[in-house]
């Protein structure tokens, strides 16, 4: 019993280094996942963790999301599949709401229910986002995709003209579903420049420049972003380059969808 005891003791202490929200094996088997085999054959199978690949499907019919969620999610054993059907994105249905929180649950009910009335396996994510910008009160927020169609970013650059308030952020609301639910916020900090720049990203991107971390904490860390260091070692700079001008890696050392996704994956500890 006590021997018993004592190898469990150890096992459990063996496990600890490789825990956090950076490694699968942390994160449960809560939902089938896929062996990819040396021939390339994929099987479910529960054996062999170091080649787990999970699944997990992203409605939404941004490109620009799945590309930042497929780099955040694929070091940490998730492939990142946007969600089709008959090999397109679903039709789905956004409430008008003021939250985002509305939205992204809206948006998981029809998740849910699309995946259960397909033959798809997997976790479902979904993410709802908006840019908030203090001087316009907020202003798109919760309205950022219809007011990005319509008026684009020179439309929001018009709104600025004038204005030495330049403050903003991004906000993202994520869901994860794989049996219950998951839920993460993100949020960055940033300001609005008076023109656009760079041709990376998507959406508002070229107008928004992330503030500073002061220091190197945990989430610049485990982002892997390769971002932009100041020359001392704690500070991460995006170097005055807007969110457009950055590489997928260097975005995500900042971005909302990457808080809000590594907060989910924290919840599912
Ligand atoms: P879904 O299919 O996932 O809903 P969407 O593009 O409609 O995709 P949102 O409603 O969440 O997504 O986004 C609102 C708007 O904000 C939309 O115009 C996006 O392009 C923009 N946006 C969201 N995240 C962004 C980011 O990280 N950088 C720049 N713009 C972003």
């Amino acid at each position: 019993m006590a021997n018993q005891a004592r190898s469990s003791a150890a096992r459990r202490r063996r496990r600890r280094p490789t825990e956090g929200p950076s490694n699968p094996l942390a994160l449960g088997l809560r939902f089938p996942f896929i062996l990819t085999t040396s021939a390339g054959r994929q099987t479910q199978s529960r054996a062999t963790p170091a080649l787990v690949v999970k699944r997990l499907l992203f409605l939404t019919g941004n490109l620009g999301k799945l590309a930042e969620a497929q780099h955040y999610f694929a070091p940490l054993g998730y492939r990142v599949e946007q969600f089709l059907l008959n090999g397109k994105p679903p039709e789905v249905f956004e409430p008008q709401a003021d939250s985002l929180r509305i939205v992204a649950n809206a948006k998981i009910s029809q998740a849910r229910k699309l995946l259960a009335e397909s033959s798809e396996e997997g976790a479902i994510l979904v993410d709802d986002s908006g840019l908030f910008i203090d001087s316009l009160n907020g202003f798109p927020g919760v309205s950022s995709a219809s007011v990005h169609s319509q008026i684009g970013c020179l439309g929001i650059l018009d709104l600025m003209e004038g204005r030495e308030e330049r403050g903003a952020e991004f906000r993202t609301y994520a869901i994860l579903w794989d049996g219950e639910e998951f839920v993460g916020e993100g949020i960055c900090r940033g300001r609005i420049i008076a023109e656009e720049r760079g041709e990376n990203g998507f959406g508002y991107d070229p107008i928004f420049i992330p503030d500073d971390l002061g220091e190197l904490s945990s989430e610049g860390r485990s982002s892997e972003g390769g971002s932009s260091d100041s020359g001392t070692s704690d500070m991460l700079t995006s170097g005055g380059r807007t969110f457009a001008e950055l590489e997928t890696a260097e975005k995500n050392a900042f971005s909302h969808r990457r808080k809000a996704l590594e907060a989910v994956l924290n919840r599912l500890r």
